[in-house]
C-alpha cells in the first residue's frame, strides 16, 4: 500500500496535462499538488538535477519524472502496459516523439503569439496559478511582454504559419492519422491521445468558474 502517490503540477502546464489525462483515464488515486510558477525549482527541489514539473511520487515514495517516460511508466506499474502495447508499437513511437516536438512547439505561439492573447493569457495564470502575493501581479504584468515580445514572436517567426493555422494543421494531421478510428489509438485511446490531449488541454479556454 503506502503512501498516495501524488502529482507536482502547474494548472497551465501541458506536460502536466499529459500526465492527468492518463491518471483520471485510469482512475488512479493520486493527490495533485500545485507548485509556485515563479519557484518551481525549490518547490520540486525533493529530485536532484531536475526542477521541472510534472513530478510523480509513487506509494514508495520514489519520484518519477519527464512526462513521456511518466506516461509510459505509469502505464506499466497500474495498467499491465495495456496502452503501450495497443497497435503497432512503432507507430506509437514515432507519433509520441512527433507530439513532443510539433504541438509541444505551437502552444507558445497561439498562447502569446499576440499582444492580446499573450496579456489574456498571463492574466488568466496569474489568477488559477499558486502565486505569492507580489509574484502574481509581477508575473500577470511583466509576464505578457516578455512572453509575446521575446519567446512566441521568434517562434511564430521561425515556423512562418500564422499560430492558429500552424495548430489547425498539426490537429489535421493528426486526425488523418487515427483512420478513421474514434483514437489514435483505436477503438480506445493509447498513449498518443493522451500526450496530444495533454497539449490540447493547455492552450483550451479555462472553465470562468476556476477564474472567477
Ligand atoms: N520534458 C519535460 C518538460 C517539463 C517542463 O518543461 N515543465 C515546465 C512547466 S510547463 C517547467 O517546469 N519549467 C520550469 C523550468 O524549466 O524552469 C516533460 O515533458 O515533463
Amino acid at each position: 500500500m503506502g503512501q498516495t502517490p501524488t502529482l507536482h503540477v502547474l494548472y497551465t502546464c501541458p506536460f502536466c496535462w499529459k500526465v492527468r489525462g492518463l491518471i483520471e483515464y485510469l482512475k488512479l488515486d493520486v493527490n495533485y499538488v500545485s507548485v509556485n510558477g515563479m519557484k518551481i525549482k525549490k518547490e520540486v527541489n525533493f529530485v536532484e538535477d531536475w526542477g521541472k514539473v510534472p513530478v510523480f511520487t509513487d506509494e514508495k515514495g520514489e519520484h518519477h519524472v519527464d512526462s513521456t517516460p511518466l506516461l509510459k511508466h505509469i502505464d506499466s506499474a497500474y495498467n499491465n502496459g495495456k496502452l503501450a502495447a495497443i497497435g503497432d508499437a512503432e507507430r506509437q513511437l514515432e507519433w509520441l516523439e512527433w507530439s513532443d516536438t510539433k504541438m509541444s512547439k505551437a502552444t507558445i505561439p497561439i498562447l502569446y503569439g499576440t499582444i492580446g492573447s499573450a496579456l489574456k493569457t498571463t492574466l488568466k495564470i496569474s489568477k488559477i496559478e499558486k502565486f505569492g502575493f507580489f509574484s502574481r501581479r509581477l508575473y500577470a504584468w511583466a509576464g505578457f511582454p516578455i512572453m509575446w515580445g521575446i519567446i512566441a514572436r521568434k517562434r511564430v517567426k521561425n515556423d512562418g504559419r500564422k499560430p492558429k493555422q500552424l495548430w489547425h494543421d498539426l490537429l489535421t494531421e493528426f486526425t488523418e492519422a487515427h483512420n478513421a478510428q474514434p483514437y489514435f489509438g483505436g477503438e480506445t485511446p493509447d498513449l498518443v491521445d493522451f500526450s496530444v490531449f495533454g497539449y490540447m488541454r493547455s492552450i483550451s479556454p479555462i472553465p470562468s468558474i476556476l477564474i472567477a
